[in-house]
């Protein structure tokens, strides 16, 4: 098979390990701090998990290994959305495990948590996972979204666990996986298997993070990516001087990506879906608060400009969340097969128009068609809208140029409005890996097999000190249990991680509100360029802005 010069070049690069693990598999003892309590719904969560509650945190150090010396047979599992280092996770997995023990095993269960289900596997060698070292992608073995739940399945997967010899699985996942990871522990625990579940924080979305995850892995990566093309359409639309341009960038519900992409290009307008819902924003309003960074750079001369649009803002809109939900349990009942077995889409506007609330109705009769019908595609297998699929960049551009509309007939905007349209979300899952995330998805593989090795179950890989020098990283080990309070999820109070959203009152987001008003009417552009490899620390070496500003560097 060819491959670019790049990825010849990133086989070879060796990612950095925080300075504690450097010392050679023999010189790393555990350190162990507090026991731990949930961030809330403390006796919930205890009596949910008799097993796996209130461990300790720990860190590790410089020491002698006192871990016990078993053969360890260990399997993989890339669970959801590709991020950018995932296939680092699983080399650093392997280099550890095989750094103990050659006899050690590591098995890789294909396309997700099915393939533990399904028993589909492949064991690594060498010779494969060197192809995948520091490289984009979750190819490695595939990833797939089917949820680990239900009791049928974690006895599945106990028994294929028993029938290779597992010690360990390791879940490399979002919050949702995470949370699966904590359940399929209890489970193991409680049963007695020996059987240790570790997770890793992974998505692009930036909302696996709290006071001991300071960022999922990917979200360096893919908003390198984003920022590097918002930044050439920035130049460009600073060229021409004739569109507007509206991105939407991928993150779910949470804007920490649009946020961050944001800091980095410093755009006319960046909406914030957070922001949206607190001030309770109606579409109108976003519209009127675009269109008027258009009309007052249209005053200047200036007909163009670049708004950032997070996927998930519509799901904040609360007349949209209103009409999202009334959507939801219109094609949840039996209901959903009479709406599916009509095939025109008049017939189904109409069956929309009897089932909905009057003032939904109104809301979805004012949405570009096309936007109407996306909010009847499938669910995701949470039951969630697939917010991805919703265009919302063209539906505020639809939105502004209506409200344009009526300023020109009020004679109080006079200029031109042409907008182009873009998505950036897949672009960014599966880029070569900065050297940020090859070398911290590096050492969250490495890491996970230390803690397999000193005998922890239901923990998440830690990583932390991450503004500093990969020298200066801590590692170490956190109770799942930790992060997870209750929530209702399909009408049912459920155990789940607690999803960080854009705190308002955080550092990144007090950054961009202090300066967005010069944003909006001027041409502050900033332009990041690609990622770069190789080169000064400066440029190849530098964090997300949200995690300088969070840790004040
Ligand atoms: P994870 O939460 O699994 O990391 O996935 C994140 C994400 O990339 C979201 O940003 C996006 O909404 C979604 O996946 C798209 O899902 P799919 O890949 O199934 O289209």
């Amino acid at each position: 098979m060819k491959i670019s010069p790049l990825q010849t070049a990133r086989l070879q690069y060796a990612p950095k390990l925080p300075g504690m693990l450097r010392h050679g598999i023999s010189e790393i003892c555990v350190k162990e701090g507090e026991a731990t309590a949930s961030v809330a719904d403390q006796e919930k969560i205890a009596a949910l998990f008799p097993n796996t509650y209130g461990k300790k945190e720990i860190t590790f150090e410089k020491g002698e290994n006192t871990s016990e010396a078993k053969k360890q047979v260990v399997g993989v599992i890339l669970s959801g959305g590709q991020a950018p280092g995932g296939h680092n996770v699983v080399c650093g997995l392997y280099d550890a495990l095989k750094a103990t023990n050659k006899e050690n095993v590591l098995y890789g269960f294909k396309g997700g948590p099915s393939g533990l289900l399904e028993d589909d596997y492949l064991v690594f060698d060498d010779e494969y996972i060197d192809q995948f070292r520091n490289t984009g992608g979750f190819d490695i073995i595939g990833s797939g979204r089917t949820k680990l739940e239900t009791e049928e399945q974690f006895a599945v997967a106990a028994e294929v666990c028993k029938k290779h010899g597992i010690t360990a699985i390791v879940i490399i996942g979002g919050d949702d996986s995470n949370t699966n990871a904590a359940v399929l522990a209890e489970y193991f625990a409680a049963h007695e298997t020996g059987v240790q579940v570790i997770g890793c924080p992974k998505t692009i979305d930036g909302d696996l993070k709290n006071e001991d995850i300071e960022c999922s892995f990917g979200f360096d990566t893919a908003t390198k990516t984003y920022s590097e093309l918002i930044g050439n359409i920035e130049r460009d639309a600073n060229s021409a001087k004739k569109y507007w341009h509206f991105v939407k960038v991928m993150g779910r519900s949470a804007s920490h990506v649009a946020l961050e992409c944001a800091l980095e290009t410093q755009p006319n307008i960046c909406l914030v879906s957070e922001e949206v819902a607190e001030k309770k924003m109606s579409l109108a309003q976003i519209a009127d608060y675009i269109a008027d960074s258009v009309a007052n750079r249209a005053a200047k001369g200036m007909n163009f400009g670049v708004a950032i649009i997070p996927e998930g803002v519509v799901e904040f809109v609360p007349e949209f969340s209103a009409l999202i939900k009334e959507i939801n349990e219109m094609l949840a009942g039996a209901k959903a097969d009479e709406f599916n077995a009509l095939t025109s889409w008049k017939d189904k506007y109409a069956f929309i128009e009897n089932g909905l609330s009057k003032e939904s109705f109104g809301v979805f009769a004012t949405l570009p068609e096309t936007v109407q019908q996306q909010l009847f595609l499938e669910r995701d297998p949470h039951g969630n809208v697939q917010v991805s699929l919703i265009e919302s960049e063209k539906l505020f551009s639809a939105l502004v140029k209506a409200n344009l509309d009526e300023r020109k007939k009020n004679g109080t905007y006079k200029g031109k409005f042409s907008a182009l349209h873009h998505f950036f979300g897949y672009e960014g899952r599966c880029a070569f890996p900065s050297n940020f995330d090859a070398d911290y998805c590096y050492s969250l593989g490495y890491n996970a097999f230390m803690l397999i090795q000193y005998g922890y179950n239901g923990y998440l890989s830690k990583i932390s000190n991450l503004s500093k020098p990969a020298e200066e990283w801590i590692a170490g080990g956190m109770p799942i249990t930790k992060m997870m309070n209750m929530e209702r999820r399909h009408g049912e109070d459920k155990p789940v991680i607690r999803k960080a959203l854009v705190e308002l009152d955080g550092a990144p987001f007090k950054y961009f509100e202090a300066h967005r008003e010069s944003w909006a009417v001027d041409t502050c552009y900033t332009y990041p360029g690609a990622i770069q490899y190789y080169g000064p620390d400066e440029v190849c070496n530098i964090t997300t802005r949200t995690l300088a500003l969070e840790k004040g560097v």
